[in-house]
Order: C-alpha cells, then sequence, then structure tokens
C-alpha cells in the first residue's frame, strides 16, 4: 500500500514538474542578440580579464574651456558644457582652433600610467563632440586641421604600448556636430540621414581598428537613443567586422541592441558584446549582487563626483581620495571586474596636480599588493566586514584585503565548507589563527590601525574530520 502511495506521489510530482519545464520560457530567436553564451576563454579575453586596472582618459575641445563660458562656471559635466550654456554647434565647433597641447607629452602620460599600475588605458577617440583625436579621412572636424595637427591617438598608442600598457579605444556613437545624427528616427528623411551617419561611423570604426593595430578594445559609449535602439542590427554588423578586422578584439556591452532595442544583455537575457559596461560611478553590491561573478564586467569611476573632461573647479562636489579609490578597485576585483579610473587631462596637455598626486599614491599600494588585484578575481568566500577576498584565477592562495581593521584586532573568516584555513600571514609574517566553530576562524591582528590597507594571504588545506563542534539545538 506505502509502495502504491509513494508511486502515485512521484507520478504527481513528475507531472507537475514536466509541466512547468514545458511551461519554462523557450529562447526567443533573436537575429541580432547575442552571438555567445558564458564567459570568452581566448588569450586576448584572458588578458582583458587579468589587467583588472586601466586609466580612462576623456580629452577633447571640452579641455580647454574646462567648464567656464563666457566667465560663468558650469557644474555639471565638463564634457557637456556645450549643451549646459547652450553653445551653438560653430561656436562650439571652432574651439578646434585653438587646439594646440603645447605641453602634451604622450610619453609622460604614459609612464604616470605605468607607475599607477594601470595594464591598460582606454582613450576617447571621439566623444559626444564629435571632435576626432586622429586624422580621420571622413570628417574633417579631425586633430589634423588644428594648430597641433599631429595625430594624438598615435602618440599615444605608441607611448602606452612602450610601457607594456594595453590601448582601448572609446568611441561616442552619439555625436552632436554631425549633421545626420538623428536621436530618434521620426521620418523616412531621418531613416535616411541617419543610415548616413550609421555608415560614417562604421567607416570611423573601421578605420581606427586598421590604421591602430595595436588595439585591444573598443568601448562604445552614446548607444542609448532611439535611434541607435532601432537599428540593432547596425550594432551586430560592427561588432563582426571590428573581430573581423582585429581577431581577438574586444567589444564592450554598451555598443549592442538587439531585434526589440534591449541594450547590454538581449531580449533572452543574455550578455551581448564581450563583457558588462553598465556600472558607471558606482558598483555592484558585493553581498547581493554576486550574479556579476558569472560574467565579465568592468566598472567605470571618476575622481570628482560626475566630471570626466577637465574641469577647472572640482570644489563643488566630493572628490575621491586614493584610499576610497583604492578600495574600489579591490572591491572591483573581488567580484571578478575590471576597474577603470577616469582622468581628464588639462586642455594645454598637462595633467593636474591632484590627478599626478593620485596616481602616484595609488601605484605605491599596487607596486606592493598587485599581486592581489592582477589576474585575481572572485574567490567564493562569505564577503565580512573587515574588506574583501581576492583568489589567483591561476589558482594559489586567497587574499584577504583589509581596510576596516576591528578594535578587537580579531578578524573573522568563514571558510568555504571542506577548506581548511592553515596558515595567515602579513608581509611575511605569520599571524595566528584560531579556529573558533566549524569552517570559523579568527585571524589575529598584531595592531589595530594602519594608514594603508593590508593584505593578509591565507594557506588553505582539506577539512579535517573533527566533531569539536556541534551545531545548537534550538
Ligand atoms: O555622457 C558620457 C560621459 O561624458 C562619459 O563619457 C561617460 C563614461 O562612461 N559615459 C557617458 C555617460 O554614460
Amino acid at each position: 500500500m506505502m509502495k502504491v502511495k509513494q508511486a502515485a506521489l512521484a507520478a504527481m510530482f513528475l507531472g507537475v514538474s514536466l509541466s512547468a519545464a514545458a511551461q519554462e520560457k523557450q529562447p526567443e530567436p533573436l537575429q541580432y542578440g547575442a552571438q555567445y553564451t558564458g564567459m570568452r576563454s581566448d588569450a586576448a579575453m584572458d588578458k582583458w580579464r587579468s589587467n583588472r586596472f586601466g586609466q580612462f582618459i576623456h580629452w577633447g575641445l571640452y579641455a580647454i574651456p574646462g567648464g567656464v563660458w563666457n566667465g560663468k562656471t558650469y557644474n555639471y559635466a565638463a564634457e557637456f558644457l556645450k549643451s549646459s550654456a547652450k553653445i551653438p554647434t560653430a561656436t562650439w565647433d571652432s574651439l578646434m582652433y585653438q587646439w594646440n597641447p603645447q605641453r602634451f607629452n604622450a610619453r609622460q602620460w604614459a609612464k604616470m600610467a605605468k607607475q599607477m599600475g594601470a595594464k591598460y588605458m582606454t582613450i576617447t577617440t571621439k566623444h559626444h563632440e564629435g571632435f576626432c583625436l586622429w586624422p580621420s579621412r571622413y570628417t574633417s572636424f579631425h586633430v589634423g586641421n588644428t594648430p597641433y595637427k599631429k595625430d594624438i591617438i598615435r602618440e599615444l598608442v605608441d607611448a602606452y604600448n612602450a610601457e607594456g600598457i594595453d590601448v582601448n579605444f572609446y568611441y561616442s556613437v552619439l555625436d552632436w556636430h554631425h549633421p545626420d545624427w538623428r536621436y530618434d528616427i521620426k521620418s523616412a528623411e531621418d531613416s535616411v540621414a541617419f543610415r548616413r551617419y550609421l555608415n560614417f561611423a562604421y567607416d570611423q570604426l573601421k578605420e581606427l581598428a586598421v590604421n591602430y593595430p595595436t588595439v585591444k578594445a573598443f568601448w562604445f559609449d552614446g548607444t542609448w537613443d532611439n535611434s541607435v535602439k532601432k537599428n540593432g542590427w547596425w550594432t551586430l554588423e560592427v561588432e563582426k567586422m571590428l573581430k573581423e578586422v582585429r581577431p581577438g578584439a574586444i567589444v564592450n556591452s554598451r555598443l549592442r541592441a538587439d531585434d526589440h532595442g534591449k541594450r547590454h544583455f538581449d531580449s533572452n537575457g543574455r550578455l551581448m558584446g564581450d563583457y558588462e559596461s553598465g556600472y558607471e560611478r558606482r558598483l555592484p553590491n558585493p553581498v547581493t549582487d554576486l550574479k556579476v561573478t558569472k560574467w565579465d564586467w568592468e566598472a567605470c569611476m571618476t575622481v570628482p563626483e560626475n566630471q570626466w573632461g577637465y574641469h577647472k573647479d572640482w570644489s563643488v562636489s566630493h572628490v575621491k581620495s586614493p584610499l576610497e579609490l583604492l578600495e574600489m578597485l579591490v572591491h572591483t576585483a573581488s567580484m571578478g571586474g575590471n576597474f577603470l579610473l577616469n582622468f581628464g587631462p588639462v586642455g594645454d596637455g598637462t595633467i593636474r596636480p591632484e590627478e599626478q598626486q593620485l596616481a602616484a599614491a595609488i601605484g605605491t599600494w599596487m607596486r606592493q599588493n598587485g599581486d592581489a588585484v592582477y589576474g585575481c578575481g572572485y574567490a567564493g568566500w562569505e564577503k565580512q566586514d573587515w574588506g574583501y577576498y581576492t583568489k589567483p584565477a591561476a589558482g594559489g592562495n586567497v587574499n584577504m584585503i583589509v581596510f576596516n581593521t576591528p578594535v578587537s584586532g580579531l578578524l573573522k573568516v568563514k571558510a568555504p565548507g571542506g577548506v581548511r584555513v592553515t596558515k595567515a600571514s602579513l608581509a611575511g609574517a605569520t599571524l595566528r589563527v584560531e579556529e573558533i566553530a566549524k569552517d570559523l576562524y579568527l585571524v589575529h591582528l598584531p595592531q589595530q590601525r594602519w594608514t594603508a590597507p593590508q593584505r593578509i594571504v591565507l594557506e588553505t588545506g582539506g577539512a579535517a574530520k573533527t566533531d569539536r563542534y556541534q551545531d545548537a539545538k534550538t
């Protein structure tokens, strides 16, 4: 009797789960959706992933006025001054005749980036204003037609590559200069004009890929308008073309829109492009957003609240300190992401002293502790209040990077089941590790206060079979 009941129950359960499976949403066939699922595992992507720390550079005509127009300071992002101060396009565009950064020294910039510990650099080849830092054959609005004349992109690529730093190209699809740019397609005329614009942008991107063969990745921006969302086919064409011209090229998720204008993730929830680039001036929560550890991603960050291009006045918002930014970098690496820290050079080609000091301070820490960041990712250990864990992707010891030292001097470590902490060391000195419950340890610190984040290396082994700890019966 018992057996009959069990069989009936099993049949009922099976029936329910089968019909649930039948109802489960089948992926919709998409023409312009994700091109693959899962993470890329080729050498180019492995390198991108292991870089972890990059320098973002926003440089364009907006660096000349630096947020000030006719004696008035506009506090909104400096690269948006044209729109904040309602400057007519012709007036703005004529700034190109003042573009003559006589103090620009690409080698100095590259050396500073190297000292900071950046492994890659992403430069605005063209921002929303439409001005090109390379002599493009598809427009006259470029650096070759300025008093400076020289190809800034070439100078930067050569100088950064000479320092062993990868160079990536930022490209804004949104273009305030080009007459055929449209925010939406509302008429046949819009459609024809925008098609011309898409051809222009496609040609420029191909030009960049062909002329600068060491470029590693393309960082798209300004793709959120309806005009682009209605042309998902173009975003896929561009991705394919870039990868054809430069095998191994990496493309961020901002480029892409699918058949329904869905961006970043397609209508089936699959990431488009090679990594997610939606984290701007924010980071995922290290406890609740662990889903991001399943795909590649990058966060980009400003030093003041929202300034990408050079702004003369940094007094109106909080300016992040090197320690805050270092914590963001480590936080990002601990969740398997890359951190892209922005710099906005001055119109004369120099880098403001605040940014130079910041780069030097970050570099000091990175020189000693960089191997807990480069090539490292999510360790899979439960986050604790003292800071972040990282683990080398190639395997090896788990790092604890301590930003908050408790007054007790005791750091709680909850090991994943089956893992036993056998040793903890700080700067080569062994720390006392005390097992206090099943999978739970205290690492004893030699002191409670530091002025820089401390890195502790944990050695582990298989769990010893023990009945020392019993779960409470309540
Ligand atoms: O509007 C731009 C902004 O100026 C800057 O380039 C950032 C960098 O991610 N992207 C845009 C806003 O998302």
